[in-house]
């Protein structure tokens, strides 16, 4: 994939959103630069069944619109059904290489920890890791230990390429850091869905991202 597609991955789903209503918050966000948009429908508020299918149309279409592609968080069969751009997964939601089959010419992200997860997502045909958590998160009710942006120094020190992007806790005062430890980008939900301005917020934090990419 195209690892500039991860400068600034918005990830979201309904409960991220304080309305509940996440379609204008995505536009907004849009609008301001968002370069990769993963529907995550998780957590307290969550629609599913017909609900999500409807909810995740509607986003897909919108992410089509600005030209933005569209990845669906865990649930590979809503990610074809939708026939989506991709594919996001853990390292609890199933084989990474049947999941690879199955989006053949799609994209497929996987979340990482350590070195030896990155290094498995690579062999099993990855196109992006997502690495975290950088920070401590609210966002996030499972969350993981935090081992902050070296994680990512460790990953390319061990020789690993591939497109990376730094999740968890990242706001625009820490996006540079994440992205100065050899990531490509940086994902997030809080930063922008419970922004006052979701558009500024995506401004400044690709501001801050281009920066250190010495794209600005
Ligand atoms: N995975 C690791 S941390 C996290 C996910 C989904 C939550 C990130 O949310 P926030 O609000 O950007 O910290
Ligand atoms: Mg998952």
């Amino acid at each position: 994939m195209n690892k500039e597609l991860l400068k600034l991955y918005l990830v979201m789903g309904s409960s991220n959103c304080g309305s509940g209503e996440p379609l204008p918050v995505l536009e907004s966000a849009l609008k301001g630069g968002i370069t990769l948009f993963q529907f995550r429908e998780k957590g307290n508020g969550a629609r599913s069944g017909q609900g999500k299918i409807k909810l995740a149309h509607e986003m897909m279409s919108r992410c089509r619109s600005y030209g933005v592609p569209f990845i669906v968080n865990d649930d590979v069969e809503l990610a074809l059904t939708l026939e989506a751009d991709g594919v996001h997964i853990g390292q609890d939601d199933g084989s990474i290489i049947e999941t690879r089959k199955r989006f053949a010419g799609k994209v497929l992200g996987v979340s990482v920890h350590n070195v030896q997860e990155a290094h498995d997502a690579m062999k099993f045909g990855a196109d992006y890791l997502g690495v975290g958590p950088m920070y401590f998160t609210n966002t996030k009710s499972d969350l993981h230990e935090v081992k902050g942006p070296d994680v990512i120094k460790d990953i390319r020190a061990a020789g690993i390429t591939l497109p990376i992007v730094g999740i968890g806790g990242i706001d625009k005062e820490r996006a540079g850091i994440v992205v100065e430890s050899g990531a490509d980008g940086v994902a997030v939900i809080s930063a922008i869905s419970q922004a006052q301005c979701p558009t500024a917020a995506a401004r400044e934090l690709l501001y801050e991202v281009e920066k250190i990419l010495h794209i600005t």
